[in-house]
């Protein structure tokens, strides 16, 4: 082979190296289903109270990074799907059911045992009414679901990580272990309030915070509020 056409390969070889390692770099950089948006707003009257409804799961199963944990949401038809963008009505109450499917631990921040900002500064735990959660007894808290720009916070209580049926791959399924926490929120006026959890679930990351935690369509989203 020519001079010319020994370059001409090692050219082509480097650059479609380079290219494989571009394309793995931007998977990497953008995990989940970009721009996927839940709508709620036409999945019930106008001004009437939007049921929403999520689960947590210890690991997704599927997709770039099937070790993670997330949240899913229940969609307008009945499906769920792994998206963390909602679309809500602005100025309309929220009942909010979260399954919740993963193991718990003591929280590093008590705080985060508070109730906070929802109708009532209250919560249901199972149908019971609770307030404050105290992460040292039990199985502790898994996750929380906050929106800090409402000050909202709720506690999700963690599940035995010792069960024998816990749920593998999501979305999980009544038949695993799981607790059932409801709260109630009036959507704000139309903006784009991040919501997100803050009990540092991204295990294998520094201090928890990376990965899931700081992934779109894992432990935390947006909503999208609009006016009606
Ligand atoms: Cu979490």
């Amino acid at each position: 082979m020519s001079i010319a056409g020994r370059l001409t390969t090692v050219v082509v070889a480097f650059l479609v190296a380079v290219g494989l390692v571009l394309a793995a770099v931007a998977a990497f950089l953008t995990p989940g289903t970009p721009g996927g948006v839940v709508n709620f707003t036409k999945a019930q009257a106008a001004g009437q109270p939007v049921n929403l409804t999520v689960q947590t799961v210890g690991s997704i199963g599927t997709g770039l990074h099937p070790t993670w944990v997330s949240y899913l949401v229940k969609n307008p038809q009945g499906k769920w799907v792994h998206e963390t963008t909602w679309e809500l009505p602005a100025h309309t109450l929220v009942h909010m059911t979260v399954y919740q499917y993963d193991s718990g631990s003591p929280l590093r921040n008590q705080e985060w045992g508070q109730v906070q900002g929802t109708i009532g500064g209250t919560a249901t735990l199972n149908g019971s009414t609770y307030s404050q959660y105290d992460s040292y007894t039990g199985n502790g808290v898994g996750h929380t679901f906050a929106i800090p720009t409402l000050d909202l916070s709720v506690p999700l209580i963690g599940v035995s990580p010792t069960a024998t049926n816990v749920c593998g791959v999501a979305p999980c399924h009544f038949n695993s272990p799981h607790n059932i926490i409801t709260f109630s929120f009036k959507t704000p006026g139309a903006g784009n309030y991040p919501w997100q959890c803050f009990v540092p679930c991204g295990l294998g990351y520094l201090y928890g915070n990376g990965g899931p935690m700081s992934t779109q369509n894992y432990m935390g989203g947006f909503l999208d509020v609009v006016a009606q």
